[in-house]
Protein backbone atom coordinates (compact mmCIF):
# COMPACT_ATOMS: atom_id res chain seq x y z
CA UNK A 1 0.00 0.00 0.00
CA UNK A 2 1.06 3.52 -1.01
CA UNK A 3 -0.27 6.74 1.08
CA UNK A 4 -2.01 9.79 -0.62
CA UNK A 5 -0.57 11.95 -3.29
CA UNK A 6 2.53 13.45 -3.56
CA UNK A 7 3.48 16.06 -5.70
CA UNK A 8 6.09 13.55 -8.17
CA UNK A 9 5.87 10.93 -6.13
CA UNK A 10 8.08 12.95 -4.22
CA UNK A 11 8.38 13.01 -0.29
CA UNK A 12 11.58 13.77 1.51
CA UNK A 13 11.65 14.24 5.42
CA UNK A 14 11.19 17.92 6.59
CA UNK A 15 14.62 18.21 7.70
CA UNK A 16 16.73 17.40 4.86
CA UNK A 17 14.38 18.63 2.49
CA UNK A 18 15.06 21.77 0.03
CA UNK A 19 11.96 22.47 -1.54
CA UNK A 20 8.67 22.18 0.41
CA UNK A 21 5.40 21.65 -1.58
CA UNK A 22 2.09 22.57 -0.60
CA UNK A 23 -1.54 23.51 -1.98
CA UNK A 24 -3.89 26.31 -1.06
CA UNK A 25 -6.99 25.18 -2.67
CA UNK A 26 -8.66 28.42 -2.18
CA UNK A 27 -12.25 29.66 -4.48
CA UNK A 28 -14.17 31.88 -2.73
CA UNK A 29 -13.89 35.10 -5.49
CA UNK A 30 -13.84 33.52 -8.74
CA UNK A 31 -15.81 35.50 -11.40
CA UNK A 32 -16.70 33.44 -13.93
CA UNK A 33 -16.21 29.77 -13.43
CA UNK A 34 -14.85 27.71 -10.97
CA UNK A 35 -12.33 24.85 -10.43
CA UNK A 36 -9.45 25.93 -8.57
CA UNK A 37 -10.05 24.33 -5.10
CA UNK A 38 -9.20 20.71 -7.11
CA UNK A 39 -6.13 22.36 -8.89
CA UNK A 40 -3.73 21.32 -6.22
CA UNK A 41 -4.82 17.40 -6.26
CA UNK A 42 -5.18 17.47 -9.57
CA UNK A 43 -1.50 18.88 -10.20
CA UNK A 44 -0.08 15.56 -7.66
CA UNK A 45 -2.41 13.18 -9.89
CA UNK A 46 -0.88 14.70 -13.18
CA UNK A 47 2.46 15.04 -11.52
CA UNK A 48 2.71 10.99 -12.00
CA UNK A 49 2.47 10.99 -15.51
CA UNK A 50 5.76 13.33 -15.76
CA UNK A 51 9.28 12.23 -15.54
CA UNK A 52 11.28 13.92 -12.61
CA UNK A 53 14.10 14.79 -14.79
CA UNK A 54 14.05 17.96 -16.41
CA UNK A 55 15.83 17.93 -19.44
CA UNK A 56 15.90 21.63 -19.61
CA UNK A 57 18.19 22.19 -16.97
CA UNK A 58 19.74 19.04 -16.51
CA UNK A 59 18.43 18.21 -12.98
CA UNK A 60 17.10 15.35 -11.34
CA UNK A 61 14.51 16.39 -9.28
CA UNK A 62 14.38 13.28 -7.10
CA UNK A 63 18.11 14.19 -5.71
CA UNK A 64 17.00 17.78 -4.88
CA UNK A 65 15.13 17.10 -1.77
CA UNK A 66 11.50 18.21 -2.21
CA UNK A 67 8.72 17.52 0.72
CA UNK A 68 5.05 17.85 -0.05
CA UNK A 69 2.92 19.09 2.95
CA UNK A 70 -0.20 18.83 1.87
CA UNK A 71 -3.07 21.27 1.58
CA UNK A 72 -4.29 24.26 3.94
CA UNK A 73 -8.10 23.16 4.80
CA UNK A 74 -10.36 23.69 2.28
CA UNK A 75 -12.74 24.68 4.93
CA UNK A 76 -11.70 27.32 6.37
CA UNK A 77 -13.03 30.87 6.32
CA UNK A 78 -10.76 32.55 3.73
CA UNK A 79 -9.09 34.91 5.50
CA UNK A 80 -7.49 31.88 7.74
CA UNK A 81 -6.96 30.22 4.88
CA UNK A 82 -5.14 33.05 3.87
CA UNK A 83 -3.18 33.35 7.26
CA UNK A 84 -2.59 29.65 7.32
CA UNK A 85 -0.73 29.84 3.69
CA UNK A 86 1.32 32.65 4.98
CA UNK A 87 2.11 31.42 8.08
CA UNK A 88 4.01 28.29 6.21
CA UNK A 89 5.52 30.31 4.11
CA UNK A 90 6.81 32.05 7.19
CA UNK A 91 7.93 28.74 8.59
CA UNK A 92 9.61 27.46 5.76
CA UNK A 93 11.35 30.29 4.43
CA UNK A 94 12.65 30.49 8.35
CA UNK A 95 13.74 26.91 8.18
CA UNK A 96 16.26 28.27 4.81
CA UNK A 97 13.86 26.40 2.56
CA UNK A 98 11.85 26.84 -0.60
CA UNK A 99 8.29 27.37 -0.61
CA UNK A 100 6.28 26.17 -3.90
CA UNK A 101 3.20 26.74 -3.30
CA UNK A 102 0.02 25.50 -6.02
CA UNK A 103 -3.23 27.31 -5.27
CA UNK A 104 -6.35 27.83 -5.38
CA UNK A 105 -7.34 31.32 -7.16
CA UNK A 106 -4.59 33.76 -7.70
CA UNK A 107 -5.48 35.63 -3.65
CA UNK A 108 -3.24 33.16 -2.56
CA UNK A 109 -0.41 34.79 -3.84
CA UNK A 110 -0.76 37.89 -1.22
CA UNK A 111 -0.49 36.25 2.27
CA UNK A 112 2.47 34.21 0.35
CA UNK A 113 4.27 37.64 -0.59
CA UNK A 114 3.53 39.31 2.87
CA UNK A 115 4.80 36.64 4.20
CA UNK A 116 8.33 36.80 1.68
CA UNK A 117 8.64 40.47 2.87
CA UNK A 118 8.07 40.33 6.37
CA UNK A 119 12.18 40.03 6.65
CA UNK A 120 13.22 42.19 4.20
CA UNK A 121 12.51 43.74 0.90
CA UNK A 122 11.66 41.10 -2.23
CA UNK A 123 10.48 42.27 -5.36
CA UNK A 124 7.95 40.36 -7.79
CA UNK A 125 7.77 38.82 -10.97
CA UNK A 126 4.01 37.70 -11.90
CA UNK A 127 3.19 36.01 -15.25
CA UNK A 128 -0.28 36.72 -15.72
CA UNK A 129 -2.78 37.54 -18.91
CA UNK A 130 -4.97 39.64 -16.64
CA UNK A 131 -3.58 42.85 -14.55
CA UNK A 132 -5.33 42.02 -11.28
CA UNK A 133 -4.90 45.47 -10.37
CA UNK A 134 -8.07 46.59 -9.47
CA UNK A 135 -8.28 48.41 -6.15
CA UNK A 136 -11.26 46.82 -4.87
CA UNK A 137 -13.58 44.01 -7.14
CA UNK A 138 -17.61 43.71 -6.16
CA UNK A 139 -16.27 45.23 -2.73
CA UNK A 140 -13.40 43.43 -1.62
CA UNK A 141 -10.23 44.65 -1.24
CA UNK A 142 -8.89 41.14 -1.37
CA UNK A 143 -9.71 38.98 -4.43
CA UNK A 144 -8.06 37.78 -7.23
CA UNK A 145 -8.42 40.91 -9.33
CA UNK A 146 -7.12 43.10 -6.96
CA UNK A 147 -4.00 40.90 -5.89
CA UNK A 148 -1.03 42.20 -7.69
CA UNK A 149 -2.56 46.07 -6.50
CA UNK A 150 -2.21 44.33 -3.15
CA UNK A 151 1.01 42.68 -3.84
CA UNK A 152 2.52 46.15 -5.56
CA UNK A 153 1.75 47.49 -2.03
CA UNK A 154 3.73 44.89 -0.11
CA UNK A 155 6.40 44.19 -2.83
CA UNK A 156 9.36 46.44 -3.43
CA UNK A 157 9.00 46.11 -7.46
CA UNK A 158 6.44 44.43 -9.23
CA UNK A 159 6.83 43.36 -12.78
CA UNK A 160 4.38 41.39 -14.91
CA UNK A 161 4.66 39.91 -18.03
CA UNK A 162 2.34 38.14 -20.00
CA UNK A 163 -0.84 40.45 -19.37
CA UNK A 164 -3.05 41.22 -22.48
CA UNK A 165 -6.47 41.91 -20.84
CA UNK A 166 -6.88 45.83 -19.57
CA UNK A 167 -9.84 47.09 -17.92
CA UNK A 168 -9.00 50.76 -19.09
CA UNK A 169 -6.40 52.79 -18.79
CA UNK A 170 -4.17 50.94 -16.15
CA UNK A 171 -1.61 49.75 -19.40
CA UNK A 172 0.29 53.38 -18.67
CA UNK A 173 0.48 51.71 -14.95
CA UNK A 174 4.56 50.88 -14.53
CA UNK A 175 4.29 47.78 -13.66
CA UNK A 176 4.31 45.58 -17.53
CA UNK A 177 7.08 44.32 -19.39
CA UNK A 178 7.82 42.38 -22.41
CA UNK A 179 8.82 38.80 -22.06
CA UNK A 180 12.43 39.68 -23.16
CA UNK A 181 12.77 42.58 -21.41
CA UNK A 182 11.24 41.29 -17.73
CA UNK A 183 15.07 40.29 -16.27
CA UNK A 184 16.60 43.46 -16.98
CA UNK A 185 13.75 45.17 -14.89
CA UNK A 186 14.41 43.10 -12.19
CA UNK A 187 16.94 44.10 -9.51
CA UNK A 188 19.68 41.61 -8.96
CA UNK A 189 20.64 42.68 -5.50
CA UNK A 190 16.65 41.72 -4.36
CA UNK A 191 15.06 38.51 -3.46
CA UNK A 192 12.72 37.51 -6.18
CA UNK A 193 9.21 36.04 -5.56
CA UNK A 194 7.44 34.52 -9.03
CA UNK A 195 3.95 33.92 -9.54
CA UNK A 196 2.27 32.16 -11.83
CA UNK A 197 -1.36 32.03 -13.19
CA UNK A 198 -1.91 29.84 -15.34
CA UNK A 199 -3.81 32.25 -18.42
CA UNK A 200 -0.27 33.29 -19.07
CA UNK A 201 0.40 30.83 -20.95
CA UNK A 202 -1.59 30.46 -24.42
CA UNK A 203 -5.19 28.68 -23.89
CA UNK A 204 -4.19 26.41 -26.50
CA UNK A 205 -2.02 24.51 -24.40
CA UNK A 206 -3.36 25.16 -21.07
CA UNK A 207 -7.19 25.66 -21.51
CA UNK A 208 -8.06 24.92 -17.86
CA UNK A 209 -8.01 27.82 -16.41
CA UNK A 210 -10.59 30.24 -14.88
CA UNK A 211 -10.35 33.23 -17.14
CA UNK A 212 -8.81 32.18 -20.22
CA UNK A 213 -7.22 34.66 -22.85
CA UNK A 214 -5.92 34.12 -26.25
CA UNK A 215 -2.76 35.49 -27.61
CA UNK A 216 -0.57 34.01 -24.55
CA UNK A 217 3.07 32.57 -23.85
CA UNK A 218 4.09 29.71 -25.38
CA UNK A 219 5.98 26.76 -23.33
CA UNK A 220 8.97 27.32 -24.66
CA UNK A 221 8.67 31.37 -24.15
CA UNK A 222 8.39 30.18 -20.31
CA UNK A 223 11.19 28.35 -20.25
CA UNK A 224 13.02 30.85 -22.14
CA UNK A 225 11.96 33.03 -18.95
CA UNK A 226 13.28 30.93 -16.50
CA UNK A 227 16.33 30.59 -18.35
CA UNK A 228 16.55 34.26 -17.84
CA UNK A 229 16.02 34.07 -14.01
CA UNK A 230 18.46 31.82 -13.00
CA UNK A 231 20.97 34.77 -12.29
CA UNK A 232 18.88 36.20 -9.43
CA UNK A 233 18.13 34.74 -5.92
CA UNK A 234 14.60 32.82 -6.54
CA UNK A 235 13.82 32.42 -3.12
CA UNK A 236 9.72 30.94 -3.88
CA UNK A 237 7.27 30.49 -6.63
CA UNK A 238 3.38 29.74 -6.70
CA UNK A 239 1.14 28.55 -9.69
CA UNK A 240 -2.57 29.53 -9.81
CA UNK A 241 -5.63 29.35 -11.39
CA UNK A 242 -5.78 26.04 -12.87
CA UNK A 243 -9.36 24.85 -13.31
CA UNK A 244 -9.48 21.30 -13.71
CA UNK A 245 -13.36 20.76 -15.11
CA UNK A 246 -13.02 23.31 -17.64
CA UNK A 247 -10.00 20.33 -19.24
CA UNK A 248 -11.70 17.22 -19.42
CA UNK A 249 -8.12 16.07 -21.29
CA UNK A 250 -6.03 16.99 -18.76
CA UNK A 251 -3.60 18.51 -20.66
CA UNK A 252 -3.69 21.44 -18.66
CA UNK A 253 -2.90 20.39 -15.10
CA UNK A 254 0.10 18.37 -16.81
CA UNK A 255 1.45 21.33 -18.05
CA UNK A 256 1.12 23.06 -14.62
CA UNK A 257 3.14 20.00 -13.46
CA UNK A 258 5.72 20.33 -15.89
CA UNK A 259 6.25 23.93 -15.54
CA UNK A 260 6.48 23.17 -11.74
CA UNK A 261 9.11 20.78 -12.30
CA UNK A 262 11.12 23.01 -14.51
CA UNK A 263 10.98 25.98 -12.61
CA UNK A 264 12.25 23.47 -9.42
CA UNK A 265 15.29 22.52 -11.81
CA UNK A 266 15.95 26.08 -13.36
CA UNK A 267 16.22 27.69 -9.28
CA UNK A 268 17.19 25.06 -7.28
CA UNK A 269 18.27 22.25 -8.87
CA UNK A 270 22.10 22.60 -8.26
CA UNK A 271 24.66 23.65 -5.10
MN1 LIG B 1 -4.24 36.41 -12.00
Amino acid sequence: MIGPLKFLGLDAPWEGAKVVFFGVPLERTVSWRGGPAQAPTAIRAASYSIEIYSRAFRCDLGQVGICDLGDVDVFLPMEEMLRAAGEEVRRILGAGKVPVVVGGEHTVTLPLVQAAAASGPVQVLALDAHTDLRDAYEGERIAHATVLRRVSEVAEQLVIVGARSFFGEEADEPFFAELGEAAQRLDPRLPLWLTIDLDALDPSLCPGVTNPEPGGLTYREALDLFRALQKFRVIGMDLVELAPPFDPSGVSAVTAAKLLVEGIAAFWGSS
